[in-house]
């Protein structure tokens, strides 16, 4: 058992930023602010004491973290991680260490509580995301310059004096977290990074870090923001990525990514090993926008159908072509490769996929079970393995067709010096 095990098998989870910057949603006085929403108060460097008014204005009457837990599996997600505190050093749950905090607003309600209640109840993995460096409220976090001194900042009290404090408090206060997503370590001192890590260990051991903790001290390997890696990783790996243009909410944005295009991403990500932690933004009500949750219910849809060619997948082999036509995914433990054909060949009605190693068993469409016709063959002179299905022009479906490749063993792929 690795402690990531149950990370590496969720692969799909949501992301939620929620916080005050809902409230404004990407404007300030009348003017579009460019970037994600969340970070509103340094990108217009609005003065501390305005943006804390926003807190008396927070009351999200519409939210209801039940049903965002229950639309979270129905969208087929496998974990959920909310903002506890972002840049703006507001904590959206009940904290002794400050009175920045969702306490102190008309909401009084503890939003991580009642979201990790949620959780519990509905059986999904709850994870917080804190920021542990920036904080644009605290006078020693880092960031905020235009109402503090920055030379005059000491980060180690801001370190020991809220950031430990609330990480306990988080993973003290709501039950058990599965993990704690850290963000922007920048030069954090690495020594501080670690009793970071110790911090959260001696609380809940099994507790897992992300990757932005920092100096590689995270339990997996954490992409940019919206970033598929080129190749393969044998690690655990995750990519955090957005529906539209920002993480918070923003007014402006409809932008949002299609459903074929968030499947086609989630493949990618699952056959190369990772898990997409896909981003909402509630809006000041408490809301989802429906811009969103349209998108992630028909993705909901698609994965209830073909759910098994991502879920329970490794790392498909490297390739030593460009698939031009799609993706793969690999289950070891059925040693299945799914092919996601995206392209479909309406002329020459085949798909070949060179380099392939392995013999292959049978191969049928995931949607009805039919068989497929298939042929493999290798080529001594080039010393170059083909493998063809060949797919009738009905078998088409909408977003992604997926034919299963069931194997005589593990995949290998000739590396492409082979050829
Ligand atoms: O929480 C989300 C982002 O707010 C956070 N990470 C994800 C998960 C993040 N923090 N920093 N960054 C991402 C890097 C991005 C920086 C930018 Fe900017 C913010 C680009 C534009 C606004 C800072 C301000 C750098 C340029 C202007």
């Amino acid at each position: 058992m690795e402690r990531t095990d149950w990370f590496r098998a969720a692969t799909y989870g949501l992301f939620i930023h929620w916080g005050l910057y809902a409230i404004p949603g990407g404007e300030w006085r009348g003017e579009a602010i460019p970037c994600g929403s969340e970070w509103i108060m340094k990108n217009a460097r609005i003065p501390l004491a305005e943006y804390r008014r926003l807190a008396e204005r927070f009351c999200p009457a519409q939210f209801d973290a039940r049903a965002l837990v229950r639309a979270a599996k129905r969208w087929g997600m496998r974990y959920l991680c909310v903002t506890a505190k972002h840049h703006d050093g507001f904590a959206m749950f009940d904290t002794a260490v400050s009175d920045w905090s969702v306490m102190h607003t008309p909401y009084g309600r503890d939003v991580v509580r009642d979201l990790a209640n949620a959780c519990a109840e509905e059986g999904m993995p709850f994870c917080v995301y804190y920021s542990q460096m920036q904080d644009w409220e605290d006078p020693n976090g880092h960031g905020n310059d235009w109402d503090y001194d920055p030379t005059k900042k000491d980060f180690r009290t801001y370190f020991y004096g809220k950031v430990l404090p609330q990480v306990r408090e988080l993973l003290t206060n709501y039950g058990r977290i599965a993990m704690i997503w850290f963000d922007t370590p920048y030069d954090m001192p690495q020594a501080l990074c670690r009793e970071l890590r110790e911090t959260v260990l001696a609380c809940q051991p099994d507790c897992l870090i992300n990757g932005r903790i920092g100096y590689g001290l995270g339990d997996y390997a954490q992409a940019a923001d919206n970033s598929i890696p080129t190749l393969a990783r044998q690690c655990a790996w995750e990519t955090p990525m957005t529906l539209n243009s920002s993480w918070g909410y923003m007014k402006r944005d409809t932008a949002y990514r299609s459903p074929e295009e968030v499947i086609d991403r989630l493949v990618q990500i699952a056959g190369k090993g990772g898990n997409l932690l896909l981003n909402v933004g509630p809006d000041a009500d408490g809301c989802v926008p429906a811009g969103e949750t349209e998108v992630l219910e028909r993705v909901g849809e698609w994965l209830a159908r073909f759910g098994e060619s991502v879920f329970d997948t490794a790392a498909a082999p490297d390739m030593p072509y460009l698939i031009r036509w799609g993706h793969l995914t690999y289950c070891p433990s059925r040693r299945c490769l799914y092919f996601h054909v995206r392209e479909y060949p309406t002329i020459a009605q085949r798909v070949l996929l060179t380099g392939l190693r392995t013999p292959v068993r049978a191969v049928t469409l995931l949607s009805d079970g039919r068989a497929l016709k298939w042929s493999q063959s290798y080529e001594p002179a080039r010393n170059e393995h083909r493998f063809y299905v060949f797919l009738p022009p009905e078998c088409a479906e909408e977003f992604d067709t997926v034919i299963a490749v069931e194997l005589e063993g593990e995949a290998l792929a000739q590396s492409l010096d082979e050829l």
